[in-house]
């Protein structure tokens, strides 16, 4: 998803191959043996196989609103390696506690808890986007990862002591940029809503 709204930001046009994970194709797999999506192959035959990698691909192309300015990334590539690393397997806990029999399902949530929600708060307390009065790329690459956690139990976020993110996450998923990537292409599959 981060990659869909850096590219539809970006005003890239791109030809969306919807694969269904339980059933990769082969053209996929050829491209990217680990199998995993996004997977972005470019005109010149190169192949970006990271949402990280397509999102400053796409920004590098076109960045209209500045949102990767040099002096951002200091501050935001910690952030991202949070996320993308411990929140995300802490998520991926509290998505399926029955795989992760160690803790229960709230005491995932907790730990995620404390290690991104009261921060990101924290932080949407002091600004509006995440590193300030406008958006950067770090909200496009974190917005996926804090609305799948808030999907998980949708009345336990709603009534949560982050009001600063959850305001920053509804203002996000009313956003034009948020509707475009989740207009469905004429041609696809219509399976629900996708996470990725
Ligand atoms: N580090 C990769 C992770 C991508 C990833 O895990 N994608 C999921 C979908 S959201 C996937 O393809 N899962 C299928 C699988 O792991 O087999 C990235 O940021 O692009």
């Amino acid at each position: 998803m981060r990659a869909r709204l850096a590219l539809q930001y970006a005003g890239i046009v791109v030809q969306i191959h919807e694969v269904q994970l339980r059933a990769k194709p082969p053209e996929l797999l050829r491209l990217s043996p680990k199998g995993t999506v996004p997977v972005l192959l470019l005109p010149s035959g190169e192949v970006l196989e990271q949402s990280a990698d397509i999102m400053f691909w796409a920004l590098a192309q076109a960045d209209p609103q500045a949102w990767r300015r040099p002096d951002l990334d200091a501050q935001a590539l910690p952030w991202l390696a949070l996320n993308d690393g411990p929140f995300k397997q802490l998520l991926d806990r509290y998505k399926y506690p029955d795989r992760h029999p160690q803790a229960t399902q709230p005491q995932w949530r907790s730990e995620a808890e404390a290690l991104m929600l009261v921060p990101l708060d924290a932080l949407l307390q002091r600004s509006t986007y995440l590193l300030g009065a406008t958006p950067s790329w770090l909200d496009l690459a974190l917005l996926p990862f804090v609305r799948q956690f808030a999907a998980v139990d949708a009345a336990w976020f709603e009534a949560a002591p982050h009001a600063a993110l959850r305001g920053w996450l509804h203002r996000w998923l009313a956003s034009d940029l948020f509707a475009a990537i989740m207009a469905k292409p004429p041609f696809a599959a219509q399976s629900p809503a996708s996470n990725c």
